[in-house]
């Protein structure tokens, strides 16, 4: 690694100024998200509290995360306690192989699952197919069997795929959100693919009868994409969430990116399953976090459940006989967890990343300037209690850098924790030091007296400050 080596020549020499009296945002409790397709509900044993490997990595991740159930699959799920005609299904084309049959045993197991974890659930109803009474029974089955775990029924998922316009999706939409209301179970949307302006139309439309807006975000679609893409960042992105913030806050309502992650299509092989997707996603969390993102769902699970929803077929064979190699090999390439029943789980790079933005959970935002100095450099500052946070990620993949950090009075001592991988294109070897044991608990950093301090970053890594007396 570059820090053990010393810090190369071509450095870049970054400051950051801390400014602990410009308070920001709020960071949601419950930043953290994911995304399943319905489909992963075909097996029951999957969201299950006797999946103990999946209940920890869930629970580790976040005491409080949102997961959220839908996708291309949630638009062709037979409810299979619904006696009612259903349409026969198009399958295919922009959709499943086949109609996702849902059982009421999995929602059984679901609960139990969001029991053991302490995460909540958005659960997603079709809209696509037009069986609204069907949309109706499933919705309240969801809140009679999930309980207060559940936050919301969304209708439909990425209707911009196939609703002609916003009054085209509105129109539709509209019956079904009033009788799912009617039956007493919340309603969130409009979980749109791609379109701000719904998100905005939406809000001024039905903010009152919702409990939080969402639409989606993928960088591009795979097979594009590239290790340098991605780590670019997507400013024009950020300016349209400025926007959809705006329509947030005007009607008082979270916002959360109920599906995410870098490249639809099923992600991008070599970019969205290795190092570089840890550093994009803590990255694009925080990011997210500062402008008052409530929550952001990265998509994933296991292949068939993903190639299904987009009406291709899984092949996850392997000949390999070792045990994690399998699991990535059922896996879809942008999940963060590997794994399913058959042979366990295991966090991909993304998991890492997610934890480390993840310790931003409840804080308060604090302003910052940052000279990168021509680099590739973010950073992040927010306070819990008395505590003072400092992420710093260096995406660039050809300069180290030495951040001089200022502004810290009252800083004292504080932890240092890394988040590391041999090279951006690490499938493995990834290691964030959030550990309380002495080989992954980082190192302590003093501030000295002026409230400054130097943090050296390596190219291709990032680190979080921990200060704990900050007054
Ligand atoms: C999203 C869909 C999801 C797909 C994903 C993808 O909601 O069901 O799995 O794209 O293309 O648009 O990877």
């Amino acid at each position: 690694l570059a820090f053990a080596a010393g810090v190369a020549p071509n450095a870049a020499q970054a400051s950051l100024v801390v400014r602990p009296g410009r308070l920001g945002r709020t960071v949601s409790d419950s930043l953290t998200g994911f995304s399943y397709e319905t489909q992963q509900l075909e097996n029951p044993a999957f969201f299950s509290a006797d999946n103990h490997a999946l209940v920890r990595l869930f629970r580790e991740l976040s005491p409080r995360g949102v997961l959220r159930i839908g996708g291309n699959s949630s638009d062709y799920t037979v409810w299979t306690a619904y006696r009612g005609e259903v349409p026969t299904q198009r399958t295919h084309k922009g959709g499943p192989q086949r109609p996702v049959m849902l059982k009421p045993e999995a929602l059984h197991t679901l609960a139990g699952f969001l029991r053991a974890t302490g995460w909540k659930l958005v659960f997603g109803v079709n809209l696509k197919i037009g069986v609204p009474a069907m949309a109706v029974e499933l919705a309240q089955a969801v809140r009679q069997i999930i309980g207060d775990d559940l936050i919301a029924i969304q209708i439909g998922n990425e209707a911009n795929n196939y609703e002609a316009d916003y009054n085209a999706f509105d129109q539709a939409w509209t019956p079904y959100a009033q009788a799912i209301r009617a039956a007493g179970v919340p309603v969130a949307g409009p979980d749109t693919g791609a379109n701000t302006d719904w998100v905005i139309e939406y809000a001024k439309r039905h903010a009152g009868e919702n409990v939080f807006l969402s639409r989606h975000y993928y960088k591009e679609a795979a097979p594009r994409g590239s290790i340098a893409d991605l780590l670019a960042g997507d400013a024009a992105f950020y300016i349209e969430i400025e926007q959809a913030m705006r329509a947030a806050d005007a009607s008082h309502l979270p916002f959360r990116l109920t599906e995410a992650n870098s490249y639809y299509l099923g992600g991008r092989d070599g970019v969205s399953n290795v190092f570089a997707s840890a550093l994009w996603g803590a990255d694009f969390m925080l990011a997210m976090a500062q402008r008052g993102v409530a929550g952001i769902h990265f998509h994933g699970g296991t292949l068939d459940s993903i190639e299904a929803s987009l009406g291709r077929t899984a092949d996850g064979s392997t000949t390999s006989t070792d045990q994690a190699a399998r699991r990535d090999a059922v896996t879809s390439r942008y999940s963060a967890i590997a794994g399913d029943v058959a042979f366990g789980f295991q966090p991909r790079p993304l998991y890492y990343g997610m934890q480390l933005a993840q310790q931003f959970a409840g804080a308060q935002m604090v302003s910052a300037d940052f000279d990168v100095a021509g680099a590739n450099l973010t950073a992040y500052v927010a306070r819990r209690e008395r505590a003072l946070l400092i992420a710093l990620i260096n995406k660039d993949a050809g300069r180290d850098a030495t951040v001089s950090l200022s502004g810290l009075h009252g800083g004292g001592k504080g932890r240092l924790m890394r988040l590391s991988a041999p090279a951006l294109d690490s499938r493995n070897g990834v290691v964030f030091e959030n550990g309380t044991d002495d080989a992954h608990a980082g190192r302590s950093v003093a501030v000295d007296t002026h409230g400054r301090c130097s943090v050296v970053l390596p190219r291709g890594s990032a680190a979080l400050l921990h200060l704990d007396r900050f007054v």
